[in-house]
Parts: structure tokens; sequence; C-alpha cells
């Protein structure tokens, strides 16, 4: 065929190809889709163009007059179907049901701090006022400093495959295990290995632990404390726990100690406080007792302290380590420690 006829063919087919996709699209997003479509690399008019190298000179100005018109046509229907989809869909808000100002606005859900956050800020808090400064350190840390250090014996169940996640870091020196820190006081080993006293430090952060029950996670909160000086004794020890307690459960909460074995610390014990809920009644958390167990504590090991190159002649100190999901339970009946951590919404906004 002539190619200038087959190129006008195609222009009078484009034309009404355009017009009716243009007609039947529904919404914005499809009609700007059509055009897409329409004008581009697969699209009609492209498909025609292709025949322009082949019209003979004399016909080309009009042909090419008529494909810009054809461009400009494609705009204006498009502009003409847009302007007609908005003015439907404006009618179709005007006609639908009134809106109503006078119903009450929907409050924005506000959120707020994990019940573990806010139980370890008030932890902090008192200990800062007992004159404690907060320090942190790594939840990945050296053998070393989480057991050796602390005068843990090589054989200690506590360093068992059952207890310890061991873990390996690119780049550690290869004699160096490494692991996921089982309690905080790994702390204590890097602070007073860099530290000369006195000291008074507080550190909260997560540990980890091959254990899981209600009462136990693999991952869980300690703040651990300690203080070296000169003629430190238990009696200090005791003094900072009972007003601790006592701020963080009120005036008149009892504690008790009981002998413990930790072995970094001589002599060790745990501390027992009156049950907040029962007042030493006996009830369901503190399981009839009167009494919760909240921390280990004792007198700071003077291996422990060869080791972190501190005189345990000249020097003496105290050290204890809490567990945060335990207080946190106590303050807020929390029955499975468990509920801490999966952040179900509806437990947690009970908060
Ligand atoms: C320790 O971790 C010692 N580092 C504490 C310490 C520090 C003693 C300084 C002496 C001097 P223990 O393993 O008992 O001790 O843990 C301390 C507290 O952490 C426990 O009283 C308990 O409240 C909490 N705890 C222990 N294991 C878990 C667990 N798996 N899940 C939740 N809480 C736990």
């Amino acid at each position: 065929m002539d190619p200038t006829k087959a190129l006008e063919e195609s222009l009078d087919s484009f034309g009404r190809e355009y017009e009716r996709a243009f007609a039947d699209a529904p919404t914005e997003q499809a009609l700007r889709d059509e055009k897409a479509r329409l004008l581009g690399k697969k699209g009609a008019l492209t498909e025609a163009l292709k025949l322009m190298g082949k019209v003979p000179p004399a016909d080309r100005k009009r042909i090419g007059e008529r494909v810009n018109g054809e461009k400009s046509a494609v705009e204006g229907a498009f502009d003409a179907r847009l302007r007609q989809l908005h003015a439907e869909a404006r009618a179709r808000e005007l006609s639908a049901r009134p809106l109503d100002l006078s119903l009450p606005g929907r409050a924005p859900i506000r959120g707020h701090r994990h019940p573990i956050s806010l139980v370890t800020d008030d932890l902090l808090a008192i200990f800062r006022d007992l004159g404690f400064i907060v320090v942190e350190g790594p939840e990945v840390e050296l053998e070393e400093n989480n057991f050796t250090k602390l005068a843990f014996p090589p054989d200690h169940p506590a360093t068992d495959m059952q207890d310890t996640f061991w873990v390996e870091v690119a780049g550690a020196p290869s004699d160096a295990r490494t692991l996921l820190r089982t309690h905080t006081s790994s702390v204590q080993v890097r602070e007073m290995s860099r530290r000369t006293p006195p000291m008074a430090i507080v550190s909260p952060g997560a540990v980890f632990r091959r254990d899981d029950d209600a009462t136990h996670s693999p991952m869980f909160h300690q703040v651990e404390g300690f203080l070296v000086d000169q003629g430190v004794s238990m009696a200090d020890l005791r003094g900072v726990l009972a007003a601790f307690a006592e701020r963080l459960y009120g005036p008149g909460t009892k504690t008790r100690f009981r002998p413990s074995y930790f072995p970094f610390v001589e002599p060790g014990a745990e501390i027992d406080v009156s049950c907040a809920l029962c007042k030493g009644a006996g009830c369901r958390v503190c399981k009839g007792t009167g009494w919760l167990e909240v921390l280990g504590c004792g007198m700071i090991h003077p291996e422990v302290f060869i080791h972190c190159g501190i005189d345990p002649e000249i020097y003496t100190g105290f050290a204890f380590g809490l567990g945060v999901e335990r207080l946190a339970m106590m303050r807020y009946g929390v029955p499975d420690l468990r509920l801490l951590f999966e952040n179900d919404p509806r437990f947690l906004a009970s908060f």
C-alpha cells in the first residue's frame, strides 16, 4: 500500500483507539495508564511513525502536521476525561452521606516505655541519688571478663554449654573466647581495670543464658552495682541495699540477708525483700513466704581485685546484681516473665 495512505489510516485508527480507551478508563490511574500505553514505545502512534521514513517528501509536511495534531488531540482528550473523572468524584462526594463534624475525634494512641525500661529507670534514679554513676558494658564479652577474672573456676557449671551462649566474633584474637555475657558482673572487671578507687558504679543491661520457663528467660536484664574504696564493709552494703529497698517499695520495707555463694564475692549473700504486695503476710507472688528474692551480693573477692590491678590490702568493696524482670513482675503482678517479651499490645497497654 502507498505508505502515505497506510500512515493516514493508522492515524485514523489511532484516533478512534484513544477516544474509546479514554472514555472507558474508570479511574484517574487507569486513564494515566492508558495514556502511557498509547504514547509509549509500543503504542500505536510510535508504530505508525515507523512508516514516516517511507512517506514521499512531498507528503511529509502534511503528515507531520497531522501527527502533531493527533498528539495534542490526545493531550486534550486526556485532560477532558481527567476533568470529567474529577467532577464525577466530587459529585459522588457531595451526594454521599454528609460528614458529621460534631462526632468526637479519634484520640491518637500514645506509646509509652516498656515496663522493663520503666523499672530500670527507677532503679538507676535511686542509685544515682545514692551517689552511683551509670556505666554500660558490651553484651558480647570476652570469657575473661565474664568468668575468668571474676574467679570462676574453669569447671564451674555456669561456664558450661548448658548455660552460656558462645559466639564467634570475626577479628577476635584466636586465643580469646567470646560469649553473650551471662551477667552484668563483667562490667565490674572492665571498670575496675581502668579506674582507680574510689568508685561507685551501677550498670544496667541485657544478659543471656540458656534458660527458658515462667521465671527464666534466655535474655533478661540485670542492674549491677559496685563500690570500691578504703574501709568499705558489709555494713555499707547493707545500708545501701536497705535504702534502695525502702525507696523502691516504700518506707518500712524490710530486707534480709541469706548466705549464698558467688565465686567473685566473699562473703556472698542473697537479699530477700519483704513482699510489697502482702506486706509479709504471704501471697501468691511471694509463694506464701512473705519474702521475695531480688538480688545476689557480697564483698568483692580479693582475687578479683588482683585480676583488675587493685590492691586488696588497701581497698575493699561490695557488689550486687539484681534481676530487673523479677522486680517488674513483683511491681506489676506479672505472673509469667515471658509476657514481658512477647510484645502483645493488649498486655503492654496495661502499664
Ligand atoms: C548473678 O548473675 C550475679 N552476677 C549477681 C551478683 C552480682 C552476685 C554481684 C554477687 C555480686 P544470679 O545468677 O543469681 O547472680 O542472677 C541474679 C538475678 O538475675 C537473680 O536473682 C534473678 O532475679 C535474675 N535471673 C537469673 N536468671 C534469670 C533468667 N533466666 N531470667 C530472668 N531473670 C533471671
